[in-house]
């Protein structure tokens, strides 16, 4: 039985028992979608074609990112066209041209010319969704530089580790950021030369041991002509977190513009003329390949708001600025959908055309609830940090089976693999079997390295594939559905966590003998970080214990990272009271599943 539901451009196709199949109509309004064919484009595609929609420096200097996102468009027909417009906490704009754009991240790749900063040295940035950001990280690209964000929620310990692994040269933050989180750490990062104040309130700021900001700014020229960059030449710097050990820092090169402008263009299904909304945060990688510079390489106007997550604010500013195109996130999606229906339409988002989610499976129910709510669904698209850009989408054009992350990317090549006994991994060809999702790698923005850990990057390779640490299934039509995490990493409001950093910080309280830390199932933000705690001899569990734990973890950990959730382990004589492995690792995955009331599965590495 088919029961069919009509919106403007979406036909909905309820077949009994299953999820809706949401399908396209092809009908397309006034705007043709870049990949209106799967098969014809993904056919049609190289990287070498898709290269050649970029201009390269002049004079053949080779690729950078800053000139493709800035400077090209600067020395063109774009010149004055809007690129980002910034929307404050307060409700105060300002808007940069292109023209505009070129000039302050000429100045800011001066102030590192004139305070010696060599090229590859890595600029970190650590402030929320302000101007200063962008000029930072395209400026620190324009003098070859290695931009490096941090999350404004991160707690001294986390930004100590992330600061210190990759050698931080140069920090720009705020200074009340920087009160709060870095001068206490600061004597631990012996090669941060630079800081750069933001000072609050429009001031200048005058700490001791810092510059300011605006006043560097000031004082550097606005002509600045970009050195040579060749293709591999690294340009970003992003922390993820694995199951055990420190963050990982994934590397990424000039070339991978590349991928964020091609994925820009048919993932995003970016035009000249749209008006592009990017909810993620900056500390994230999103943040950067398509918060900064996918939007820029297209030409298209960004819209960089300040304040989080608000959904009347959203809804309003989706109306007023007329967004076109917007890339959200599951936890937000998911609290929009508590709100219901009417408060959206309340609004007139007619300009709406594409809505894109990222970062967590995308239940099926929000994308139905958005064909309800703005008459076109949000379209899934899955990627990671180490892969710099979309790899798996549903396209504009194509038929959305909700719940389903879509399929790859022209110049993508995905498989789902299974381990073999020997060590190799083997492609599983039949439809619906569960196995690791792993891509082919060479395309440009494929991370190349963790930051001086060459083994660690080299155990991600196996047989010409790289793999993800995603299990997933392929079915019969070549979509790909998200299982599960193959580690213990942990997404929480779209954050990946590793469990080891906040167990670490966890055992640093006197009271504590071993922690074990998993993700706990939430109906919004996905998971919640949950601790498990066993006390050292003598120390009796109290409900004050509690909460000077919870709190001893926020202050170093910060909001995100923290557990929201911390359990006490009965301790018993002689024996750890968490489960672990015979080779001395906590088993995760049990203590999941004894708070989950699952069965314990495969226990026979068991210890104790
Ligand atoms: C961009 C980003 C990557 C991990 C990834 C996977 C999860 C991302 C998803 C998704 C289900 C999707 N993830 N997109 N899971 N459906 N559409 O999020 O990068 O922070 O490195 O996280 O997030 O587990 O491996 P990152």
């Amino acid at each position: 039985m088919v029961r069919a539901l009509h919106s403007a451009r979406f036909e909905r196709v309820h077949i009994m028992g299953w999820r809706p199949i949401i399908k396209s109509r092809r009908d397309w309004e006034d705007v043709v979608p870049h990949l209106h064919d799967y098969a014809d484009v993904r056919a049609a595609f190289s990287w070498e074609k898709a290269f050649k929609e970029l201009d390269g420096l002049p004079g053949g200097r080779g690729l950078n990112i800053a000139h493709e996102a800035v400077d090209r468009h600067a020395d063109g027909l774009r010149r004055d066209h809007l690129a980002l417009r910034w929307i404050g906490k307060t409700g105060e704009t300002q808007d940069f041209t292109y023209a505009r754009l070129r000039e302050l991240t000429n100045r800011f790749a001066n102030v590192l010319q004139q305070l010696g900063v060599g090229t590859g040295n890595r600029v970190y940035a650590l402030t929320g969704r302000i101007p200063a950001l962008y000029v930072t990280a395209l400026g620190t690209l324009k003098h070859r530089g290695v931009f490096c964000p941090l999350f404004s929620a991160f707690g001294p310990e986390p930004l100590r580790a992330r600061l210190a692994i990759g050698e931080a040269g140069v920090l720009v933050t705020t200074e009340a950021l920087y009160q709060r989180k870095v001068a206490g750490i600061r004597d631990a990062l012996p090669h941060l030369r630079h800081v750069l104040l933001i000072g609050d309130n429009h001031r200048p700021s005058h700490v001791p041991g810092t510059l300011d900001f605006h006043l560097a700014m000031e004082q550097a020229s606005d002509r600045y002509t970009i050195g040579p960059t060749a293709q591999e030449d690294p340009a970003l710097l992003h922390f993820t977190s694995g199951t055990t050990g420190t963050p990982k820092g994934a590397i990424h090169v000039h070339q991978a513009v590349v991928a964020h402008h091609t994925t820009g263009k048919l993932a995003l299904d970016l035009h000249k003329a749209d008006v592009f909304w990017c909810t993620a945060d900056p500390g994230w990688i999103t943040g950067t390949s398509y918060g900064i510079i996918a939007p820029l390489t297209n030409g298209v106007t960004s819209l960089v708001v300040e304040e989080e997550f608000d959904a009347e604010r959203w809804y309003r500013i989706l109306q007023d600025e007329r967004v076109t195109v917007w890339y959200s996130a599951p936890t937000a999606i998911r609290m929009m959908m508590k709100g219901g229906v009417a408060p959206v339409h309340k609004y007139n988002l007619s300009a709406l055309r594409f809505l894109a989610s990222v970062g967590e499976p995308l239940n099926p129910e929000a994308v139905v609830w958005s064909l309800d709510a703005f008459g076109r669904p949000f379209h899934d698209n899955w990627w990671q940090t180490e892969t710099g850009g979309i790899m798996i989408a549903n396209f504009a054009a194509m038929d959305i089976q909700p719940g389903s992350m879509g399929r790859p990317l022209p110049g993508i090549e995905a498989a789902i693999v299974r381990n073999t006994e020997e060590g190799s991994v083997e492609v599983i060809t039949d439809p619906d079997m569960q196995g690791e999702l792993a891509l082919r790698p060479g395309w440009p923005s494929m991370f190349r390295g963790y930051w001086n850990e060459p083994e660690r990057y080299r155990k991600c390779f196996v047989d010409g594939w790289y793999l993800t640490g995603d299990l997933a299934k392929r079915d019969k039509d070549g979509y790909y559905w998200f299982v599960g995490r193959a580690d213990d990493v942990i997404k929480t409001s779209g954050h990946l966590v590793g469990p080891f950093e906040v167990e670490s910080v966890l055992m640093e309280h006197q009271a504590v003998a071993e922690a074990g830390v998993i993700g706990k199932p939430d109906p919004i933000a996905l998971e919640l970080v949950k601790a498990f705690v066993s006390l050292k001899d003598g120390v009796e569990p109290s409900e004050a214990l509690r909460r000077e734990l919870l709190g001893h973890a926020r202050s170093r950990l910060g909001a995100v990272v923290a557990p929201k959730e911390i359990a006490f382990l009965p301790s018993l004589p002689f024996l750890p009271s968490l489960p672990k492995t015979r080779s001395g690792k906590i088993m995760r995955r049990l203590l999941k599943a004894r708070e989950l009331g699952l069965p314990e599965g495969d226990t026979s590495t068991l210890e104790n």
